[in-house]
């Protein structure tokens, strides 16, 4: 199975994650275990401030972490608003095999990775407090539309480090995927973006599909996103016709209210076709074969 297996993420930061994904099926892990593995890499990067250790932190100074992972089998666990455990993905994926429950929220998340042996630690680094006390500065404590996203997000492009989403086939095109991020930065205590609300930023269904989605999670959760480009493939559109179908959509909903917003959906089908598209130019997504050999696009974009 891993000879034909295929792995597809977002951002160029991707490559790293695909690599790990591929190596752990190499190893003969799971669709599972390879997207979460994948997912574990950008978390520990020091470097990336939009997903686990390090993430920027809201306006109260908290790292909060929303994560999903699921498979084409109907199984599915998520957390939102995890504090204080660095890989998300895994304990979302705990959620999802010693729970009940699909979804656990701040300080119930944060305490069932605690009671789970996740180690703890502080998510903030030194260089994330620095631009978080230097946006307070300017910052007028209120929600203001896509305020988030100006550390992110300049008119004409997107920079390229961000939420990762992974989708993963194997050789029979059964799917798994995985999405985790610590959402926007300087985002309001408690807001939970697109990203582990199943549907919005992840959806998996066997024979039909995965896909993800990345940029402002309130333009994704606001028309269950992922869901949305699955339903289109179900419908019969390709990955690329279905991304782009949702993306139309979402600009054609919102109108002026999603200028210099970035959206981009990535999606994989059980053949191997894969699309994307996203509202403004810059969301990249790295496609690794099935010879372990990643490839980094551009995505089409609507402006
Ligand atoms: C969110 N979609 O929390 C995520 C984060 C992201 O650009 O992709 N930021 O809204």
């Amino acid at each position: 199975a891993p000879a034909s297996a295929q792995i597809v993420s977002t951002w160029d930061f991707g490559a790293a994650a695909n690599d790990a994904a591929f190596a752990r099926l190499r190893r003969g892990g799971s669709l599972l275990d390879a997207v979460e593995a994948g997912a574990m890499v950008p978390e520990a990067d020091p470097n990336n401030h939009s997903v686990g250790y390090s993430g920027y932190p809201d306006r109260d100074g908290h790292v909060t972490l929303d994560a999903v992972i699921m498979d084409d089998t109907g199984q599915v666990g998520a957390v939102a608003a995890l504090e204080d455990t660095m890989h998300a993905i895994s304990v979302a994926r705990r959620v999802m095999e010693k729970t009940p429950h699909t979804l656990l929220v701040g300080a119930g998340a944060t305490r069932f990775a605690k009671d789970q042996g996740f180690p703890q630690q502080t998510l903030l680094t030194p260089e994330s407090e620095k631009a978080w006390r230097e946006w307070l500065k300017t910052a007028h404590y209120s929600p203001q539309a896509n305020s988030e996203n100006a550390p992110f997000h300049t008119p004409g492009g997107a920079l390229d480090h961000d939420t990762i989403g992974l989708l993963a086939r194997d050789a029979r095109g059964r799917l798994a995927g995985a999405c985790t991020t610590s959402g926007m930065a300087f985002k309001m205590r408690g807001r939970v973006g697109d990203s582990p609300q199943v549907g919005s930023g992840l959806f998996v269904e066997a024979g039909v599909g995965g896909a993800t989605s990345t940029g402002l999670g309130e333009e994704v959760t606001r028309v269950a996103g992922s869901a949305r480009v699955i339903a289109s493939m179900r419908a019969g559109r390709s990955p690329q016709a279905a991304c782009e179908e949702v993306v139309r959509h979402i600009a054609t909903l919102r109108g002026a209210a999603i200028r210099g917003v970035q959206v981009g959906f990535l999606a994989l089908d059980p053949r191997g076709n894969v699309g994307a598209f996203c509202l403004l130019p810059g969301f990249t997504y790295a496609v690794t074969d099935m010879a372990g050999h990643t490839v980094i696009h551009k995505a089409a974009s609507l402006f």
